[in-house]
């Protein structure tokens, strides 16, 4: 019986020991980017990538920086096609901000009940800026471990655009997060009559225009977001951030991660560097960076 209780206690170590974000934490071996706004005001969040033109492609996160969710063989671009873009913004806007567009070979936007986006096409993001991990799954990790969604409203019988993961059960101490003027979201199509429908499809596809501001918080508050800890973004920041892509088409449903697998497994996202203005704006770092050049800089 002791030497039992003795194993449990190592194990109890071990478990403890290992309740830190795994060292290989992202996508594409080496970590994302997230730029800073040169001018907050001039940002609409409107489903257009119009107000995004000042951001440098080379930070653009493409599909082959993602992995499946369900380590499943990577969907053919024609079926799903996923560019990202991340960026923050200096006080006192202070605000995280990201665009993502989805090539889709079928729009499915069918589901009524907001709380269950997940069968359907939509975006999980998340911040974990402690670090916190999902832990034991806990309610009260969720103060930490902060999981939202952006869907499509068309259809739905409450028209809330983004939600915390858990929209059923933490309905009442996460939803005030998700609204201004801690939150904003817009979802665009194009063509934009794909959206007029249930389930649409075409030879050629649609394009899925998701595009967000919000405050980020180390620790939210189940009072709601002015009694939270929220973070003041700053260059150089590591930020823990998670982003699923979801196609809801077809005989599964497929996620797109930029997390890797030991990530998925320990309940952690992937990890972000904010770069300030001057990081990525110099001359020389725009006109001859690539990967490898980025990779030589932050990932080693
Ligand atoms: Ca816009
Ligand atoms: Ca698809
Ligand atoms: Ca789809």
């Amino acid at each position: 019986m002791r030497s039992n209780l003795a194993v449990l206690m190592a194990l109890a170590f071990a478990v403890a020991a290992f309740a830190q974000a795994p060292a290989n934490r992202n996508a594409n071996g080496i970590g994302y980017f997230s730029l800073q706004v040169p001018n907050p005001a001039a940002m609409t969040i409107d489903g257009s990538d119009a107000d995004w033109a000042w951001f440098d492609p080379t930070y653009v996160i493409t599909m082959d920086q993602f992995r499946s969710e369900q380590d499943a063989p990577m969907p053919d671009p024609s079926d799903m096609d996923i560019t990202a873009k991340l960026a923050w913004s200096a006080a006192p806007d202070n605000m995280w901000y990201m665009f993502v567009k989805v090539h889709d070979d079928t729009l499915d936007i069918e589901s009524t009940d907001v709380g269950n986006p997940w069968a359907d096409d939509c975006i999980n993001y998340g911040y974990d800026v402690t670090d916190h991990g999902k832990q034991g799954g806990q309610p009260s990790d969720r103060a930490y471990y902060q999981p939202y969604v952006v869907k499509h409203t068309a259809f739905l019988t409450t028209k809330e655009i983004m939600i915390p993961s858990r929209y059923a059960s933490t309905e009442a101490d996460w939803v005030s997060f998700c609204h201004w003027p801690y939150a904003e979201a817009a979802v665009a199509t194009n063509p934009p009559q794909a959206a007029q429908y249930p389930i649409w499809t075409s030879d050629t596809g649609v394009d899925i225009f998701y595009e967000l501001r919000q405050a980020v918080f180390s620790w939210r508050s189940p009072d709601g977001p002015a009694a939270s800890t929220r973070s003041v973004l700053s260059a150089g920041m590591f930020m823990p951030f998670l982003l699923n892509v979801e196609d809801g088409d077809g005989p599964w449903r497929f996620d797109a991660t930029i997390r890797s697998a030991e990530a998925t497994a320990a309940g952690y996202f992937a990890g972000v560097t904010l770069l300030g203005l001057g990081d990525y704006q110099s001359p020389t770092a725009v006109e001859a960076s690539t990967w490898g050049r980025i990779k030589n800089l932050f990932g080693n």
